[in-house]
């Protein structure tokens, strides 16, 4: 009988995968890891009981991830992750030519095992000259660095256990003050039709610092409830503003090959619906 693995992220509201084969099992000191098969995600990688990356899908996720703030900056030259330990968006940022990328995780253990169980989500990136990796904790790394860089990506886990550090207002003021002039910070927000509150509650946060604050939506299969937020939030208003020709120029450019990207949908993954601005906007 085939395995099945239970989400149960959400309260009501339970992912249930096949595992076709388990490939690696492990609690770390730090978080509960677990990378099996799926026919339909491919290696699929838990922590904590949540999916974090599917061989499959990963495209989709990383690249609205790294190619939004990128093209619509269009000048960025150093890039920070803060997690993101799979390599998935790093893999994207070492697409452009001159760039150099930091990217700050807290456990070891999902670096290397996603470079080895899943080794097309990183595509060599730990390995490029351009990577500076740091293993240590994202919230000291901010508080403690006297570097800047134009893009700050904040690929955490959901607002649960160790990730939870990585949604207060003190992070997001730390981050703030790393980042150069024109700077962006983009972070990984949840699915609003199941995390309601912490949409909200990264909006106030963000809000509070910058003068650009809003989210834009992708839809990843493998997290469950429909479409994903990324929050975005920047002093610089002619990022959001960027028109569909400047943005495919960028694209051109850059000379990067995407599998879901494109100019189009970049800005189309702006438009809000109602429901997801009413949350915005609601009363408190
Ligand atoms: N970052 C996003 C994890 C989101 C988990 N949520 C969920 N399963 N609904 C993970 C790291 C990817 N590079």
């Amino acid at each position: 009988m085939i395995e099945l693995f239970d989400e149960g992220l959400h309260s009501g509201v339970n992912l249930a995968l096949d595992v076709e084969k388990v490939l690696y099992r492990e609690k770390t000191d730090l978080q509960d890891l677990m990378i099996f098969e799926n026919s339909t995600f491919g290696r699929v990688m838990s922590l904590d009981g949540a999916v974090q990356t599917t061989e499959k899908d990963e495209f989709i996720y990383h690249e609205m991830f790294v190619h939004v703030p990128m093209l619509a900056h269009g000048n960025v030259k150093r890039a920070l992750i803060i997690g993101g330990g799979d390599g998935g968006a790093a893999r994207q940022l070492m697409k452009y030519d001159e760039i150099a990328v930091t990217l700050v995780d807290i456990d070891r253990t999902v670096i290397d095992l996603a470079r080895k169980y899943m080794p097309t989500v990183s595509g060599g990136a730990f390995d490029d000259l351009r990577m500076d990796l740091i293993i240590a904790d994202g919230c000291q790394f901010v508080k403690e660095t006297d570097q800047t860089w134009d893009v700050i990506i904040i690929d955490s886990t959901d607002p649960h256990g160790p990730g939870e550090v990585l949604y207060t207002a003190e992070f997001y003021e730390d981050c703030k003050s790393c980042l150069a002039p024109g700077g962006i910070i983009i972070t990984q927000n949840g699915v609003p039709f199941v995390q309601e509150s912490e949409l909200r509650q990264s909006y106030d946060r963000l809000g509070a610092l910058f003068t650009d604050v809003t989210f834009y939506l992708a839809a990843i299969p493998s997290y469950v409830g429909g479409v994903m937020a990324y929050g975005w939030a920047t002093n610089e208003k002619a990022h959001r503003k960027c028109g569909l020709a400047i943005l495919a120029e960028n694209y051109i450019n850059s000379g990067i090959e995407t599998d879901y990207y494109t100019p189009e949908v970049h800005q189309a993954a702006f438009a809000l619906p109602l429901n997801i601005q009413k949350i915005l906007t609601k009363e408190t």
